[in-house]
């Protein structure tokens, strides 16, 4: 039989010399494994001597807690030491300036819209919105447009497959076609019968067949309508004067309504802002030049109509912008195109800070 006393040597220097957790355990395992050297022994107790049993138990219990004892404190000096390793090698040096974080801005279209959109919702309209895609009723036949008008031509509009029940339909080339759905709300209509006020503006894509320096196939607009018993030429006036001396953020920027035509109101009206041209350099405000921005007029009675709405009793204005010109009026940008090329070093120069919301009373164009 082998010397306990060796045994116990070998095991405990086989523990010291495991150089990983890995080698430990098979260290273990030669031990005190199920065919391990020090469980052998154990099953040799059996074959002893009855007066001998007790004393060889116990001094084989006693190497077994020992080699045991060993074997844990040998894998917690291992674990320690693979800690202290990570903790060296994965040292990080807090002294590094840190990396700067990238942070997002936004597009001057949404700004624009934003902005807008806070100063009609000052004077009581409601933001609305519709589909791109419209049918030739709404986008057109509503709106006062006549069959032969040379907006329905193929060349002016994108034209989509029709409909399964033949309904033409068009990528929609104005907003318009979103008051329109809002007079036909019954809801609505509820509304005006009960003495209210229809408000709303519309912001939103729009699309025709152009493309050159001053024209993209897709383009922002902002319409705008009002409708009850009693808004004249006078409210369109003030409207949109105080509109355009909110966005501008000139209080007194002289207005201009001069006579227009569109079919879908009677009279109509574009508006102009003063400036000035110095230097090649425009400046909206006071000067002797004048700058178109908007579109306008009381709406046709053929349109209320149209969108079930009696024009004996009802009456409105409405208006609509192209938002990427009022946008780059506003803020400095010479060209259209580059809206739409999605350049970072564009967005980072012309774009607006993230959650600094426009607002009348909090400044509106930071
Ligand atoms: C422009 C001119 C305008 C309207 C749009 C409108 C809509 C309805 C009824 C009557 Cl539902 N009018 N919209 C009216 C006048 C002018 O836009 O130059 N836009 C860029």
């Amino acid at each position: 039989m082998e010397s306990l006393g060796d045994i116990r040597s070998e095991a405990l220097a086989a523990v010291q010399a495991a150089a990983d957790l890995a080698s430990l355990e098979a260290t273990r395992v030669a031990a005190l494994g199920r065919n391990g050297r020090i469980t052998g022994l154990m099953k040799t107790l059996g074959t002893l001597d009855p007066s001998e049993r007790k004393a060889a138990g116990a001094r084989f219990n006693a190497l077994k807690d020992e080699v045991a004892a060993a074997i844990e404190a040998r894998r917690t000096a291992l674990e320690d030491g693979a800690r202290a390793g990570r903790l060296e090698s994965e040292r990080i040096d807090i002294s590094l300036p840190a990396r700067l974080e990238s942070s997002g801005s936004i597009h001057p279209v949404s700004q624009t819209i934003d902005e807008i959109c806070a100063i009609f919702g000052e004077m009581g309209f409601v933001w609305a919105d519709g589909p791109d895609i419209e049918d030739d009723w709404h986008n057109f036949t509503a709106l006062n447009i006549p069959p032969d008008h040379p907006a329905r031509q193929m060349q002016d509009t994108f034209y989509l497959p029709p409909r399964a029940d033949g309904t033409p339909t068009v990528l929609r080339t104005h907003t318009s076609p979103v008051q329109a759905r809002t007079m036909l709300q019954p809801e609505v209509q509820k509304m005006l019968k009960d003495g209210g006020s229809l408000r709303v503006i519309v912001p939103g894509r729009t699309f025709r067949r152009d493309s050159d320096m001053t024209h993209s196939p897709m383009f922002q607009q902002v319409e705008g309508l009002v409708i009850d018993r009693a808004t004249h030429m006078g409210h369109l006036k003030g409207c949109l004067t105080d509109f355009c001396r909110a966005y501008f953020e000139i209080d007194d920027l002289p207005l201009r309504f001069r006579p227009s035509y569109f079919p879908f109101t009677e009279p109509s009206a574009e508006v102009d802002i003063g400036c000035s041209w110095t230097g090649g350099e425009l400046k909206i405000g006071a000067g002797d030049s004048w700058l178109e921005i908007l579109g306008s007029g009381m709406v046709h009675p053929n349109v209320l109509r149209n969108c079930g709405i009696d024009p004996e009793i009802y009456q409105g204005f409405a208006f609509g912008m192209g938002l990427e010109r009022i946008a780059m009026l506003k803020n400095g940008i010479p060209d259209l195109r580059t809206f739409y090329e999605s350049d970072l070093r564009w967005l980072r120069h012309y774009g607006f800070a993230a959650l600094d919301v426009p607002s009348l009373t909090g400044g509106l164009g930071r």
